[in-house]
């Protein structure tokens, strides 16, 4: 059965079963610390980072300023295929584990999919051939398997559960960046109708009654002159989205950063308003902090600017890293961010 999200009073309504009812008390929670500042996100965090791996009880974040963020972001990608460890050789039984701990000590979690290319093999970025979508949708010559990718992606967030078999609730962000040209899903890849048959396929198959835990995020890339008309073109609708994502990274200057950033988190943020959804930088980051300062004095004056439920930054991989960690040139500015009164962590959180 499709979920409804309403709008009564001025927040997101939420009708059906128990689990449902676990997506909405997240939905409520996001609302009412949106009021207080926002969360401070970081993917893979207790898994790796700039000088260790896999040590349990890590972070790198934690270990910069004391405190875990509050949201932590983990990666589906490989789980279709049935294999033991995702695109980034993290295994699932440990992102099972550190995504339930994360719940349970108080934060909040997040999946994103990168899933390989179902018609050629390769991967995510396997983006050449424009008829890959077409070829999972229902008749499809993929459909059958993608049927089977999808299921072990149900079968897998199933068994998100705490210790009393209660479901975790789940920030899903599948399909992100579709507005570029570098997935197998996105704007070159597909056409608009192509890419929500995508969506509404997957969400309908995981979003069925009593199993309902899910927040469903969509989460375009940086565009810097995004419009109402341009969103709307791929976007699922209102009745199938609760969060407004907009993934934005500095790949260039700071000038075009600084510039672009705010006039896509203006239009972003004023659409979730006028939409009663909720909105979030769903990633982002300075690819190996290459200016010191950026936090403090790049990124968090225009987050500021804007009503903001959480920014979570990429993964800190060795060779390509967007998070803070302890005594790199860029910890004292992070820890300025850290110590904002509007800037949530863990302990803010749950408090
Ligand atoms: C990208 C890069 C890749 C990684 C992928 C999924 O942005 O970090 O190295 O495999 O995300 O996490």
């Amino acid at each position: 059965m499709r979920r409804k999200l309403l709008l009564a009073c001025g927040t997101l309504l939420l009708s059906g079963s128990l689990s449902a009812q676990v997506s909405q008390m997240l939905i409520d929670r996001l609302i009412s610390l949106e009021k207080r500042g926002y969360m401070i996100g970081h993917q893979d965090d207790p898994f790796y980072g700039l000088t260790w791996e896999w040590e349990y009880g890590r972070s790198d974040v934690k270990e910069t300023c004391g405190d875990y963020p509050a949201v932590m972001g983990f990666d589906l990608g490989g789980i279709e295929m049935g294999d033991e460890k995702n695109l980034d050789s993290v295994p699932f039984v440990r992102i099972r584990e550190e995504l339930i701990a994360h719940h349970e000590r108080g934060g909040i979690v997040t999946l994103s999919w990168h899933p390989r290319n179902p018609l050629t093999g390769g991967t995510a970025w396997d983006k050449d051939d424009t008829t890959v979508v077409r070829s999972i949708l229902p008749g499809g010559s993929q459909h059958k398997k993608f049927l089977l990718w999808m299921k072990r992606v149900r079968d897998f967030i199933y068994t998100l559960r705490t210790k009393n078999g209660r479901p975790v609730p789940i920030i899903f962000r599948p399909w992100h960046e579709n507005n570029g040209g570098w997935f197998w899903w996105g704007a070159k890849q597909c056409t608009a109708d192509e890419f929500k048959s995508l969506w509404c396929m997957l969400q309908d198959y995981l979003d069925f009654e009593g199993f309902e835990n899910l927040v469903w995020s969509y989460s375009p890339n940086l565009d810097g002159k995004m419009t109402e008309e341009k969103f709307l073109e791929r976007y699922p609708g209102d009745e199938r989205v609760a969060l407004i994502g907009l993934d934005a990274y500095q790949w260039g200057t700071e000038q075009d950063f600084v510039e672009q950033f705010n006039a896509d988190l203006s239009f972003y943020s004023g659409f979730a308003k006028r939409h009663n959804k909720l909105f979030a930088v769903t990633e982002c980051g300075l690819q190996n902090l290459t200016d010191p300062t950026w936090w403090s004095r790049v990124l968090k004056p225009q987050l500021d600017k804007y009503p903001l439920s959480y920014a979570l930054f990429w993964r800190n991989y060795k060779k390509e890293f967007f998070g803070p960690a302890p005594g790199q040139p860029d910890a004292a500015s992070f820890i300025e961010l850290y110590n904002a009164p509007n800037t949530l962590f863990l302990k803010d959180i749950t408090k």
